[in-house]
């Protein structure tokens, strides 16, 4: 039975594919932008030390404790099946804004190394947007394939995500998948250029229903990997991810942030900027799955 399941079903091995790993080119800026051009994404094993990725896990670990979600041990992230975030926390969002801005996390997502690994990319200055996704990802659950385009089509037009493993996330515990060849997708990409996203709070955005069924249509593998503390994807805004589901033996919450960075000379979208950004909607930190007690069910982001 394959290790990995989305949406409740095993994914067949014809439709399964490893990541490309860049790790070997990381220092070479002209192969990393070739290749984040050819393919739409970039893997590169330990961007981030495991020793600050373990002190960022700690760090939000304790407060979803700290909420009655996560066992002690926190550190292992192992969930306790229920919640008193709602009974324990005054404001839900205040409450995810306040992990966000933790210290040992911001100092692995927005940090040294990675914007080191983003000037490569962008061959210039890079620069983080403020607001960040903290996602921990209980059992069952998956973020359905997707593009970021419509998240992030203000500003700059050369926008990169960066989603950051805060923990190892073998395949069962559902990490990042990439659907290959996705960022040549013109059909369902050209028309998506052409909306005009300056005014919308909450863009469009097309969800798949069913992964392994629009990979079939598509004649296109889903590409992941087992990942390890401090690995990274970055990818471009045309290129279709999602996670597999969560099927973690252990009960364990996998833990991960997206981080969108872009060139810093160019304009930036404000509602993703500041210590308390508004957010694609307006609702700050209180928008994001993240801010919602993990016994709740998932939306978008
Ligand atoms: O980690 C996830 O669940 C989804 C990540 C994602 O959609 C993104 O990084 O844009």
């Amino acid at each position: 039975m394959s290790r990995c399941i989305a949406q409740g079903r095993p994914v067949p091995n014809d439709v399964l594919g490893p990541l490309r790993d860049s790790t070997g080119v990381a220092d070479d800026a002209n192969e990393l932008q070739r290749r984040i051009g050819d393919d739409g994404y970039l893997f590169l094993r330990g961007v981030v030390d495991r020793t600050e990725i373990m002190a960022a896990r700690a760090e939000v670990f304790a407060r979803l404790a700290d909420v009655g979600e996560i066992q002690q041990p926190s550190v292992d992230g192992l969930y306790t099946g229920t919640s008193q975030r709602s009974e324990v926390v005054s404001d839900l969002g205040d409450f995810w804004r306040s992990v966000n801005l933790g210290e040992a996390l911001r100092h692995v997502s927005h940090g040294e190394q990675v914007s080191a690994l983003m000037d490569k990319i962008l061959g210039e200055t890079a620069r983080p947007h403020d607001f960040m996704f903290l996602r921990p990802g209980p059992i069952g659950r998956s973020t359905h394939l997707h593009f970021d385009l419509p998240f992030f089509a203000r500003g700059s037009k050369r926008i990169f995500t960066v989603w950051l493993a805060l923990g190892d996330i073998p395949v069962e515990e559902g990490p990042l998948a990439v659907l290959e060849g996705s960022n040549r997708f013109a059909d369902l990409i050209d028309p998506i250029r052409e909306i005009d996203y300056s005014s919308a709070m909450s863009p469009q955005v097309q969800m798949t229903d069913d992964t392994i069924e629009f990979a079939r249509q598509r004649s296109a593998r889903l590409l992941t990997a087992d990942f390890q503390a401090g690995d990274a994807i970055v990818f471009d805004m045309i290129t279709m991810h999602g996670t597999l589901d969560n099927h973690s033996p252990e009960g364990r919450v996998r833990l991960s942030c997206d981080v969108r960075w872009q060139p810093a000379a160019e304009p930036i979208d404000p509602r993703y900027v500041g210590d308390n950004p508004p957010g694609t909607t307006g609702a700050g930190y209180g928008e994001l799955n993240g801010a919602k007690p993990l016994t709740e069910d998932w939306h978008i982001r």
